[in-house]
């Protein structure tokens, strides 16, 4: 990456195209309501292969500390970019449209020992808990955002009705 992160932003975005932006921004939604500054960046593993190495290797030092990565099909990129830092990644399955995203999640969720990547659902469900996972990793060292946390699932479990309307 040339471009420096977003000021002060913890976690890092990225997918493998444009398209994926409609399940990614989901991801982007909650770090918002949790008020957890991040950064979106389109890097592809097969299109932009250079991108995606120069992004992986200066991810440490542009002050990210949780990754985020969605991609779908043949989804190389949140395990090409946990092989090149030692920071956490969260892959998320875009669900695709011949396979229904069972493509995108075997190929981010069967990663060879040695090199995790934390696997969530496929599409928005799994954007959606990518973001409050990696808030909740942030909030193991930072006591403000660990409130805002535990206030959001409040209100989460507050919004349950008792019987259905
Ligand atoms: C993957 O191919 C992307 O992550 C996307 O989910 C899929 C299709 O990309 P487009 O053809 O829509 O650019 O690399």
């Amino acid at each position: 990456m040339s471009e420096s992160a977003q000021a002060g932003a913890q976690v890092a975005i990225i997918m493998g195209s444009q398209s994926d932006w409609e399940t990614m921004k989901n991801a982007a939604a909650v770090l918002d309501k949790l008020g957890v500054a991040h950064d979106c960046r389109i890097v592809s593993a097969h299109r932009t292969p250079d991108r995606l190495v120069d992004f992986a290797k200066t991810a440490h030092t542009a002050g990210f500390k949780v990754i985020i990565a969605g991609a779908g099909g043949a989804a190389h990129l949140p395990g090409m970019v946990a092989s090149m830092t030692h920071l956490p990644v969260l892959g998320v399955p875009v669900e695709s449209k011949a396979l229904k995203g069972m493509d995108s999640l075997l190929s981010i969720v069967q990663m060879p020992g040695g090199i995790p990547v934390g696997t969530l659902a496929i599409g928005v469900p799994g954007a959606t808990n990518a973001g409050i996972l990696a808030a909740s990793i942030l909030a193991t060292s930072d006591a403000a955002l660990a409130d805002r946390l535990i206030a959001f699932r409040a209100a989460q479990t507050d919004a349950v009705a008792e019987r259905p309307q």
